[in-house]
């Protein structure tokens, strides 16, 4: 008998598969769609290590599940290959960023095709390929002329390590994700996206999208809506020409009259204009430039921190008037107001949130309840915490004893406020200070100002230069390539400069699932009809580490394309599934850090594809981290021996008597190909796979198990395990592949509970009850009745007179008594 050879017959089919085009994807617009993406791989130096593929391996399954039940499949894949993780790896290593990124594609691919993926590598794509670039660059000028697109001189987020600007989304904590770093504040030329202007759009539009409401929940929290007020404090001083107002957000306007002082942000304009104006009545404008100094070197991580202690300086001169009573109070700066939220200024309740009071204890400021739970009870407790509860006012004038939540339009209305909504989502920092990335397709004109290339122009490609180490100025290193920054203007024909900061990583991938749909259109980033064929994306598959960042950068361009009619629908991807990590058999992330890093071209080489792609949904929930062993790996292994075993346990005909446990097993059968069915669908490969084993266990252990229900079962293997299903169904004589073959129907009948307890009576007794299937014959029951021990010791030597037989109930076998 030949044993079970992996090597042997993966290569082959492989190499088949390839031979026959069996994966590419062909258009055919009358049938079914489905469109299985997974997030495309930036291609590391170290290459693929066993966590990676454990995605694909899912949306591998699903296509070929959804291919055999009548899908035309669209499974592409492609390389993230722009941004800094390659750059930074190409700088390490003085190995050039454009051939270090061929070299790793070419190995990752060569790693990815041994496992057996069906991606058709005829729409494979490419973020630094400058047929590809063109049409992030074409997006990037189309937000431009939008007004979506522009410039400023903010302070950003500055790493010092890898000596760029980054967007909020770039950080964890106050640290570069990339390197650690924990950046600073920097006042720099930067390029900006308006992402806000999508906010309540991408906020009301994950309602109606089928993802882990985990991750519908991170985006709502980023995108962070707040419905409050804006109102107006009076700035009291002696001078009068002085006088102005400051305006506060705040979502509590209904504690208004608790309100004992006001915060303003360091960075707030009036600080700095009370500052530098010499008739300002200010008195320690010393020790305020001193704490706006100090505030400098802090992170919004550090100064949002609830843990830390609460600082700030009193404004000594001035004060804010309560418009709600007229009370004079107190202002300060304090770090932990935010210029860039709401308006940068505060009014604070000390009774009634819990960093006022935490600043109030310290400063020795009043606390004034004006919500209280017990009203009418007139004697509110005495506070040794803030109240962020609800309530009736109290203390509040004419609005006392109404309901707190009525009371925050009531009271904005009486002091002359307005209701406003913000949102704690920043516009996207999109430009870089550094060489690997899209060059953003804008010519500086001392005559014109900013000038689009024009869409002709385009691709601005990135020029080949020797030096592309970060300079750290500001400026990029493409800055210093003359030959390449001075351009005509094409407005006026006169001296221009190129821009030269680049686009950040997320640039391309903002895009991409688009391309595949059409990747080798060179006159629109993608046909229209095709797209609307094609989307959205109905099974996106990756991890969850891009819950914010890539998955809200492309809804946002996603919404800007089809704002400008490019594309049919409002959302990208219709439903999500996100990818648990795989850990190192130590319990920690799989790094090359820590030499725990498990190569699955070992595991193909010693176990088999097959193997390492069952064992990867077998190790348990798709969606939790589990640590990777490889003892648990063997028994998939051994699974796959049985199968190849069961080859040679198949009978061309049945027995002539259809036993029980024929019944039994094909009942199984079919109850197998529903829960396999069904599983998949629901992304639950682990139980799918322990159901076929119940199932090879019970065809190993039963008599004889038919060639066409051992068909069916090889066609519900075939999308977890391809190359042994090819080839044992290849074996049986099929001359096209089992990947085309169409997923079996399972019977309803036989899935039924198809037995019952037949109740044996010998002359009106009861002697014995047995399982017997449904629908069995009289003729058939009573022989089985015949054998049983339990019946067979009162009959020797009778005869049976008759039998009385009440169809799936009971057998009585009348016999001559004594
Ligand atoms: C008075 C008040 C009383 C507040 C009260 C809260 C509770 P969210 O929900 O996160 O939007 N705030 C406003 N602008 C701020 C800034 N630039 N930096 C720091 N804090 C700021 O928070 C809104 C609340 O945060 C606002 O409502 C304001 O404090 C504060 F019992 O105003 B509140
Ligand atoms: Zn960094």
């Amino acid at each position: 008998m030949k044993s079970y050879n992996p090597k042997k017959i993966e290569e082959k089919w492989q190499k088949e598969w390839k031979k026959q085009k069996l994966y590419k994807t062909v258009e055919n617009k009358k049938k079914p769609k489905s469109y299985v993406l997974d997030m495309f791989p930036y291609p590391s130096g170290e290459g693929l290590h066993v966590g990676h593929p454990k995605g694909y391996i899912a949306t591998d399954i699903y296509s070929r599940y959804k291919k055999m039940n009548g899908y035309n499949i669209l499974h592409p894949m492609g390389w993230d290959a722009f941004g800094l993780p390659a750059e930074n790896y190409a700088l390490k290593n003085k190995i050039h960023p454009r051939v270090a990124v061929k070299k790793n594609i070419a190995r990752f691919k060569e790693q990815l095709e041994k496992i057996g993926f069906n991606y058709d590598w005829e729409r494979e794509i490419n973020t630094t390929d400058p047929k590809y670039y063109k049409w992030t660059q074409w997006i990037f000028l189309r937000m431009f002329k939008k007004g979506l697109a522009y410039q400023s001189d903010e302070p950003i987020n500055w790493c010092p390590s890898c000596k760029t600007g980054l967007a909020n989304e770039d950080l964890e904590g106050n640290q570069c994700e990339r390197c650690g770093t924990v950046v600073e504040k920097k006042p720099i030329r930067q390029w900006v996206l308006k992402i806000t202007e999508y906010a309540e759009r991408m906020l009301k539009d994950l309602d109606g999208l089928d993802w882990p409401e985990s991750i519908k929940e991170s985006q709502r929290n980023w995108i962070g809506k707040s419905e409050g007020a804006l109102i107006k404090f009076e700035l009291k001083t002696k001078n009068e020409k002085l006088k102005t107002d400051m305006e506060v957000f705040t979502t509590r306007p209904d504690t208004l009259f608790g309100a004992s002082y006001c915060v303003l942000a360091p960075e707030h304009p009036f600080v700095n204009e009370q500052i530098r104006n010499p008739k300002s009545e200010i008195r320690n404008k010393s020790e305020i430039q001193k704490y706006i100094n100090k505030t400098k070197t802090k992170t919004e991580i550090e100064r949002v921190d609830g843990t830390k202690e609460k600082t700030g300086v009193e404004l000594k001169g001035i004060k804010a008037v309560n418009p709600a009573n007229n009370q004079e109070i107190p202002i300060f700066i304090a770090d932990y107001a935010l210029a860039h939220y709401g308006t940068g200024a505060i009014m604070a309740v000390p009774a009634h949130d819990e960093r006022d009071f935490e600043f109030a204890k310290k400063y020795n400021l009043p606390s004034i309840q004006v919500i209280c739970q017990f009203y009418p009870e007139t004697k509110c407790p005495i506070l040794d915490n803030a109240y962020v509860g609800g309530g009736k006012l109290v203390a509040s004038g004419k609005f006392d004893g109404m309901d707190n939540e009525k009371a925050k339009s009531a009271i904005t209305k009486f002091v002359g406020g307005k209701m406003k909504t913000t949102y704690k989502l920043r516009d996207w920092v999109f430009s870089r200070q550094r060489y690997w990335g899209e060059p953003i397709p804008i010519i500086h004109c001392e005559k014109c100002g900013i000038v689009p290339v024009p869409e002709k122009d385009l691709p601005v490609e990135l020029p080949n230069v020797k030096n592309y180490e970060p300079t750290g100025t500001g400026e990029s290193p493409l800055a210093g390539i003359d030959e390449w920054v001075n351009v005509k203007c094409p407005k006026c024909g006169g001296q221009g400069k190129r821009e030269t900061n680049t686009m950040p990583q997320w640039a391309g991938s903002s895009w991409y699932y688009l391309r595949y749909i059409d990747s080798h259109n060179d006159k629109v980033f993608v046909d229209k009809e095709k797209e609307k064929y094609w989307s959205p994306v109905d099974m996106y598959v990756g991890g969850a580490e891009h819950a914010t960042r890539h998955l809200i950068y492309a809804r946002f361009w996603h919404k800007f394309l089809y704002d400008i009619g490019a594309v049919n629908y409002k959302e990208p991807f219709k439903r999500l599934q996100h990818v648990g990590l795989i850990q190192a058999s130590d319990g920690r992330k799989m790094s090359k850090r820590y030499n725990n890093v498990i190569n699955p071209d070992d595991i193909v080489k010693a176990y088999g594809a097959d193997t390492l792609r069952l064992y990867e949904m077998f190790m348990g929930p798709f969606d939790q981290a589990i640590p990777w062993s490889s003892e648990s790996m063997v028994g998939l292994r051994r699974f796959l021996d049985k199968i190849w075993k069961l080859q040679h346990h198949l009978a061309a005909s049945p027995p002539s008597e259809l036993g029980n446990s024929v019944f039994k097993l094909e009942s199984l059968l079919h109850k197998t190909i529903k829960k396999v069915e069904e599983d998949i669908e629901n992304f639950k490969f682990n139980t799918a796979i322990s159901q076929m084993m119940i199932l090879a266990n019970e065809m190993e252990k039963a008599e004889f198990v038919s060639k066409n229900n051992f068909e069916m079962f090889l066609k519900i293997l075939a999308p977890f395990a391809p190359h042994i299903a090819e080839e044992l169904w290849n074996e049986f004589g099929n001359k096209k592949s089992v990947h085309l073959a169409p997923w079996p129907k399972y019977d309803t009948e036989k899935i039924k509970e198809n037995t019952f307890q037949l109740v044996a009576q010998i002359n009106g007794k009861v002697r014995d009850t047995f399982e017997a299937r449904i629908g069995i014959p009289q003729k058939e029951a009573e022989e089985l009745t015949l054998k049983r021990e339990n019946v067979k010791k009162w009959i020797v030597d009778k005869s049976i007179k008759k039998t009385i037989f009440v169809p799936d109930k009971l057998i009585n076998i009348v016999i001559n008594s004594i």
